[in-house]
Order: structure tokens, then C-alpha cells, then sequence
């Protein structure tokens, strides 16, 4: 099994899964030229991070590549079992994270961060929503997850799954970006994920690279 990898993006996400399933993987470490190239754009259409090639099949989207994995090997408890109600809450979270979650600091990251290479989204392309926009936005979004953890320490019956995963690694980023208050639910919450050991193997570099914007 081959995981495409490039450090500090979305691509720690299912490395961090593999990490907490204890089986073995390739890493592929690529970069924002490969990615570029023909024969790797045959394996992800956008030319992106991450892909999972695990024989015969070849799946990109951080998500997909999660659910897989969990699904597959669903004997060591990173998804709930089918035809539970656990199985419905873990994919409420799973699918929100990356579509209700993730856009606020997707937004925030590409629309509002200084100094944003132009290669990464060009600066006619960026929209007008204020910090203060995009930090409201985040906070409303965070309202469900928030009463959910505030008494629990997983999304699902305490028990850690792939949704705590790709949630984490949204959260793990708007953190990056200062949109997460110290002292927050969600932040005791992230800071708990990150001292798995499966986490800070999967981690390295992820924190150093971009300098924090401070919430006011
Ligand atoms: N929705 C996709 C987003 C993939 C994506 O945008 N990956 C970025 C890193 S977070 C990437 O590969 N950038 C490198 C490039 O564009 O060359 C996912 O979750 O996998």
C-alpha cells in the first residue's frame, strides 16, 4: 500500500490513520512540481495530495481514502460497525468535517492569509469576506462539535474513529492559522489527539511552516 504524501497538508490525514492501524505503508513523499507532472496527474486528475494506491485500486480525496482504510479494516475499531446507530453519528461527523468544517478555513487560509504565494490561488481569483467574516463563519460551524465535545471525549460513544481523525486535521489546521482560541473545547479536544502517538509519528513538520495570525 502507497500513500502520496507531501508534509503540512491534507495528505497527514490518512497517514495519521495508517499510523493509529499499526499496518504497513509506503510513504511516497512528492512536491508541488510532481504533482504537476503527466504521469502523476494520471493518478489524481487535479494533481494533488493525497492518493492511496492499494493494488488494483488507486483513490485520492483525504476523506475517501479515510473511510476506505477504516472500512477495510474495520476489525480494529477506527469505524463503527455497520447497521449501528454509532456507524450513522460517525458518518454525520466524517462528512461534516469536510463540508461544513473544512470551507471557513479553506476560506480563511486562501482568501485572507498575508503574503499567500500567488501560485497557490491567484489574486484576482480571492473574494472580499473580512477576518472577522471568516472567524464568525468558523465559529458558527464549530457550535455542533463544541456540544458534542464539551462532555465526551470522542465524536462517537468515546471511542476514537476516522471522523475524530479528519476532524482533527481541520482542526489541527484552522489551529495553524489562529482561528482556534487556547482554552476552547475544541482545542483541549485537538491537543488530546495530538499527543497520540500515532498522531506525532505522523505529524513531523506539520506545525512549522506558517507564521499564526492572533484572533483579537
Ligand atoms: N479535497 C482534497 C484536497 C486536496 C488538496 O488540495 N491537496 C493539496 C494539499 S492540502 C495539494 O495537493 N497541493 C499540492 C499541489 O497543488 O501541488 C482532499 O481532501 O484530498
Amino acid at each position: 500500500m502507497k500513500l502520496y504524501y507531501i508534509p503540512t497538508t491534507r495528505a497527514v490525514r490518512p497517514r495519521w490513520l495508517l499510523e493509529e492501524m499499526g499496518i504497513p505503508y509506503e510513504l511516497v513523499r512528492v512536491d508541488m512540481n510532481m504533482t504537476k507532472q503527466p504521469e502523476y496527474q494520471k493518478l489524481h486528475p487535479h494533481g494533488k495530495v493525497p492518493i492511496l494506491v492499494d493494488g488494483e485500486v488507486t483513490i485520492f480525496e483525504s476523506t475517501a481514502i479515510c473511510a476506505y482504510l477504516a472500512d477495510k479494516y474495520l476489525e480494529l475499531g477506527l469505524a463503527p460497525a455497520r447497521d449501528t446507530p454509532e456507524r450513522g453519528y460517525y458518518h454525520q461527523w466524517l462528512f461534516y468535517a469536510i463540508s461544513t468544517l473544512e470551507p471557513p478555513v479553506e476560506h480563511f487560509m486562501f482568501n485572507i492569509l498575508p503574503n499567500l504565494p500567488e501560485k497557490l490561488l491567484p489574486i484576482k481569483l480571492r473574494s472580499a469576506i473580512s477576518t472577522h467574516e471568516a472567524v464568525q463563519w468558523f465559529d458558527q460551524v464549530t457550535q455542533p462539535l463544541t456540544e458534542v465535545l464539551v462532555s465526551q471525549n470522542y465524536l462517537v460513544k468515546d471511542r476514537l474513529t476516522a471522523a475524530d481523525i479528519v476532524t482533527g486535521g481541520v482542526l489541527l489546521w484552522a489551529k495553524k492559522l489562529g482561528m482556534l482560541p487556547d482554552g476552547d473545547p475544541l482545542s483541549r479536544y485537538l491537543n488530546n489527539l495530538m499527543q497520540r502517538p500515532a498522531f506525532i509519528r505522523a505529524d513531523e513538520d506539520f506545525y512549522a511552516k506558517i507564521a499564526p495570525f492572533v484572533r483579537a
